[in-house]
């Protein structure tokens, strides 16, 4: 066995970490510009809008916005025949309440698909990745009002039409499920933000839950559901050829030991982490442990008998994860928490950890795909998943970044033993593909790319791009299709 013949290799980004060009084409300000760089040990702010004495990363982020030809032709160098990125909102609508779209970037996305069509490589687009117009987020308290949902929509429709020569694949929202997991969820996925002049966000900080209400979170996904549904099916008015998919935060638990409650317990973040948004966008309904959920955090959720039709008539064409480590589950205090991003968590003691803490689980990518497929039965993509690592310049330019090869090579590996026991795995896109900003620590620092970018944590470096070792290598493993990965 092997990976499918129309199988699609390649790279993921997203807008807001990796576009920059903030102020220009007539962009409107968006919640992650108000987003300031941390690093591991130091957190990011979320301000008040923008204030003097703080640097805003996705401002000028690694300037896609005047590198996609450079970049788009180093991925066709590589042979990717998949590039996933997103449309900023803010782009297409600056505030999201104009009558008519901002023309400006519409031309802006259009070229970026022309350029992918020159390659025959096939975007796949993600409609919201992280991202919010600001205003919608201060008018309205973000995906809270329901009235998200109609502007939403009037975005998709702007973005389907005009891009349905180029675009056959899209996502509705990244990591959908990050708002039923807790307090960061909030502003990434939410649009819900904090009230106070400036709030330490990121991994650095244990961060301030007091202001997070799981009803209105609950309530915004409610509502992105609905939103996701309605989006399927108007994409596929709009083209019928068109394939959507969900976006699920993978997060594989394991029961820290053979003790039952483990085993519940880890049943029970595996239902609530994955398959509470996975079931509804999937399936078409909210699973039976909702209610029971619900309940437990406290939480009321008005669903109409036209919600109820609109979740079950806008499942989605196939499921889209990202993985990047696992985390086990006890109710034992005594267990040592590791900590990395939104996986906090017992620590595994067979796993060793990146730089930044993240657990590296090659075998629990193998373990989710069967759980996944098992579960939907639909084709399943790996849209996230790579190391977030400090690279080195050697004097001649060359970056022997040894540590991610390893990293990729062992999770192509348990892909394709996952697709031997049946998984019907459509494809996979490299996270970080060109090295950008790190979602949940707003650094330069953490890389994950094949392509270096020559900047730092404070914004210094000509943003020059250079191929990396696994460059090499990843046009190796696309051309024999996932068999050499030597
Ligand atoms: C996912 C996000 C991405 C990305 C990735 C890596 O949760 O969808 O946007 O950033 O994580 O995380 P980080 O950038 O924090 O290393």
């Amino acid at each position: 066995m092997a990976f499918r013949s129309d199988f699609l290799w390649g790279g993921a980004t997203a807008a807001n970490q990796y576009e920059g060009g903030m102020q220009e084409g007539g962009k409107g300000l968006s919640v992650p510009d108000v987003m300031s760089g941390g690093t591991r040990m130091t957190p990011r702010y979320i301000t008040n809008g923008i204030l003097p004495g703080y640097h805003y990363p996705s401002h000028e982020a690694v300037d896609f916005y005047h590198h996609y030809k450079e970049d788009i032709a180093l991925y066709a160098e590589m042979g990717f025949q998949c590039f996933r990125m997103s449309i900023n909102w803010a782009r297409i609508y600056p505030t999201g309440e104009e009558a008519k779209p901002n023309q400006e970037g519409l031309d802006f996305y259009r070229k970026v698909f022309e350029e992918c069509k020159k390659y025959g490589i096939k975007p796949l687009v993600t409609l919201s990745h992280y991202e919010l117009p600001y205003h919608l987020a201060k008018k309205y308290g973000g995906w809270a009002d329901r009235k998200l949902i109609e502007l939403f929509l009037r975005y998709c429709e702007t973005v389907f039409t005009e891009y349905k020569e180029y675009v056959k694949h899209w996502i509705t929202f990244n990591e959908i499920n990050i708002l039923a997991m807790g307090v960061y969820g909030n502003i990434m996925g939410g649009g819900i933000l904090p009230e106070g002049e400036a709030v330490a966000v990121g991994t650095a900080v244990t961060v301030d839950e007091s202001w997070d209400i799981p009803q209105r979170r609950y309530t915004a996904l409610h509502h992105q559901l609905l939103a996701s549904a309605k989006a399927v099916q108007m994409a596929h008015q709009i083209d019928p050829e068109s394939k959507v998919g969900c976006m699920i935060l993978g997060r594989m638990a394991y029961p820290y030991t053979c003790n039952p409650e483990d085993a519940l317990k880890a049943q029970q973040v595996m239902r609530h982490a994955n398959y509470y948004c996975g079931d509804v966008q999937a399936r078409g309904a909210y699973p039976s442990f909702a209610k029971w959920l619900w309940k437990k955090e406290g939480v009321t959720l008005e669903i109409t008998k036209e919600d109820a039709d609109t979740l079950k008539n806008g499942t989605v064409d196939f499921v889209s994860f990202s993985y990047y480590s696992s985390t086990t589950a006890t109710d034992d205090p005594t267990v040592p928490i590791a900590a990395g991003n939104m996986m906090r968590g017992p620590a595994n003691p067979y796993l060793t950890s990146s730089d930044w803490g993240w657990t590296i689980d090659p075998k629990g990518l193998h373990y989710y795909l069967n759980e996944m497929y098992d579960r939907y039965q639909k084709p399943l993509m790996v849209v996230e998943n790579g190391l977030g690592a400090e690279d080195k310049v050697e004097e001649d330019g060359s970056i022997h970044d040894t540590y991610r090869i390893e990293y990729l090579r062992e999770h192509i590996r348990e892909m394709e033993a996952a697709t031997e026991e049946g998984v019907d795995l459509m494809g996979y896109t490299m996270w970080g593909c060109t090295d950008l900003i790190s979602a949940s620590t707003g650094e330069m620092a953490k890389r994950y790319g094949f392509i270096y970018v020559n900047k730092d944590n404070e914004g210094n470096g000509d943003m020059s791009r250079l191929r990396k070792d696994s460059f090499y290598w990843y046009k190796k493993v696309i051309a024999s299709n996932g068999k050499d990965l030597e």
